[in-house]
């Protein structure tokens, strides 16, 4: 299937906007900005910003958070099109979920068009989620983990299936997965088992390395594409790179290269 065709069967209107945004940025490359200090994070993404369909933050270890903050991402964002991705990873029963998700220092839903979720605490928690996006008028969607990148995690099949399930139950809501490419299979089981609509977000993508010092793996981008992932996500191998534009080209190129081989062969 084409990306147009995927991207007709999607139920979600931030799904849609992704689509739309690979096709005319011919990018499948997403920013994991994991700098703490706002001057560093503009900086770069000033300059990366032309090559990415979406920023990825972790919007609680940003030195200094205010309402500026976000005025200035979203400024950027309506300047050079891209989407904002907040990998908060809830994980709590689901009235907790529902305040972390629009309450505090942060209200998340206001400004972050995608979010992660974990689905341990079972489903409470995606509905609840849900229910707080019902609630507003913003185009919201969220991505669940049946897998991560870590060595040495816990996830299992059961996870897996269950995490497949729940996309489909809300998948007005839900519009992908996280995948870890390992090299072994199971992403590319994740593929074919999912809804074509679906998208695979992978991280754990690195050129130079294979892992980091605390239980980070990687893959390159071809690997992660080839084993089913839609979507490459970047961190420090690009804003650790001393030319991060030049790197999110790289990155962007060799993904975008990959995906579309990927789709002619299919
Ligand atoms: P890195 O610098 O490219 O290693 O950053 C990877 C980012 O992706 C980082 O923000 C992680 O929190 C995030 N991530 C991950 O690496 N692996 C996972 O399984 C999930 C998220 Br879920």
């Amino acid at each position: 299937m084409t990306l147009d065709d995927r991207k007709k069967r999607t139920h979600n209107s931030v799904a849609k906007k992704l689509y739309d945004l690979m096709e005319s940025k011919r990018s499948n490359l997403i920013l994991s900005l994991d700098v703490t200090r706002g001057r560093d994070f503009f900086d770069i993404l000033e300059r990366v910003a032309p090559h990415i369909i979406m920023v990825k933050t972790h919007i609680d270890t940003m030195h200094g958070f205010d309402a500026e903050f976000i005025k200035r991402l979203i400024s950027l964002k309506e300047k050079h099109s891209f989407l904002i991705f907040e990998d908060r990873k809830f994980a709590d029963i689901g009235n907790t979920v529902k305040l972390q998700y629009t309450k505090g220092v942060f209200q998340i839903i206001e400004w972050a068009d995608l979010v992660t979720a974990h689905i341990f605490p079972g489903p409470g928690a995606i509905v609840a989620l849900r229910k707080a996006w019902k609630e507003t008028r913003y185009e919201r969607g969220l991505v669940i983990l049946p897998q991560m990148t870590s060595e040495g995690n816990l996830f299992s099949p059961e996870v897996r299936d269950r995490a497949l399930e729940i996309a489909k139950e809300y998948c007005d809501f839900v519009i992908g997965f996280i995948g870890a490419s390992q090299g072994d299979g199971s992403l590319s089981l994740i593929r074919e088992r999912a809804w074509p609509e679906f998208l695979i977000f992978v991280p754990g993508v690195n050129i130079q390395k294979q892992k980091d010092e605390l239980s980070q793996t990687y893959v390159a981008p071809e690997m992660a594409i080839r084993e089913g992932g839609d979507i490459i996500i970047v961190g420090r191998g690009i804003y650790e790179d001393e030319a991060p534009e030049r790197a999110s080209v790289e990155y962007k190129e060799r993904a975008w290269s990959e995906l579309m081989k990927r789709e002619q062969s299919s």
